[in-house]
């Protein structure tokens, strides 16, 4: 069975599992005593975040989310599949955030989980794809091509529909959307330049400390800032200028 090597792989999962857990004990506290059910979506949401990342990057310490995949032309990689199983499900809840504080509507949501989703399965089987290195490039490049649509659409139609919100929220939606936008576009690339892209320009042990770093601020950074913003939250009516209809 593979396991981590020791030293900075090990370390970073390890820091991923503290810095998860901790996020995931920070939101629970502060989420306690909110008792507006429309700030409570928002806990329950970020709340499961980081808790599914936390259970991710222990079974990636302990091993159980690594195996070996014997790649032809390659050799035997070192795949952490366990990371495509968190993001499966942390990604569309991030999104759903996103959408939330956008009053998005369910179309706007339904492509754009859709497209997540597609980014995620298209991502992991070019992850465990063992029939050579061009069909691995060919699986990043859809991948890829699905994060590129998606970014799209939240700087598009999802803007347009956070624009109408109250000052605070929509400004707060920019934020989160300006990060999203940033950190999001950095896992191709870490992916495509490590182990899984078969190019190894990036060491095992550096790739993993990088999408430590990236999911830690991803999910935790994320939340603080959303959650860090209550005013923003709780209003949900729609800020239309000059029009008092009721
Ligand atoms: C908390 C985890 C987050 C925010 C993960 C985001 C992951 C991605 C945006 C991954 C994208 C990928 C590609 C666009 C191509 C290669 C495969 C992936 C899955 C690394």
């Amino acid at each position: 069975m593979a396991t981590p090597s020791a030293g900075l792989e090990s370390i970073s999962l390890w820091i991923g599992t503290i810095g998860m857990t901790l996020g995931t004990l920070y939101f629970i506290a502060q989420g306690w005593s909110v008792r507006d059910p429309e700030q409570q979506e928002y806990y329950i949401i970020t709340i499961f975040i980081p808790a599914i990342a936390a259970a991710s990057y222990f079974s990636m310490a302990m091993g159980f989310g690594l195996i070996e995949v014997p790649v032809e032309g390659l050799g035997t990689l070192e795949i952490y599949w366990a990371r495509y199983a968190d993001w499966l499900f942390t990604t569309p809840l991030l999104l759903l955030d996103l959408a939330l504080l956008a009053g998005a509507d369910r179309n706007t949501i339904a492509t754009l989980v859709g497209l997540d989703v597609f980014m995620i399965i298209t991502g992991v089987v070019g992850a465990l794809a063992r029939t050579g290195q061009a069909q691995r490039i060919a699986w990043w490049a859809i991948s890829t091509g699905a994060l590129i649509v998606l970014l799209y659409y939240l700087l598009g139609s999802m803007s347009e529909q956070a624009s109408r919100m109250s000052g605070d929220r929509a400004a707060l939606f920019g934020r989160l959307r300006n990060l999203v936008l940033v950190l999001w576009s950095f896992y191709p690339i870490v992916w495509i330049l490590g182990t899984e892209g078969g190019l190894a320009i990036i060491p095992l042990p550096v790739e993993t400390a990088a999408f430590a770093v990236l999911d830690i601020s991803a999910k935790v950074g994320f939340g603080i800032i959303l959650l860090n913003s209550r005013s923003a939250l709780g209003e949900a009516e729609i800020a239309e200028p000059a029009q008092t209809a009721d």
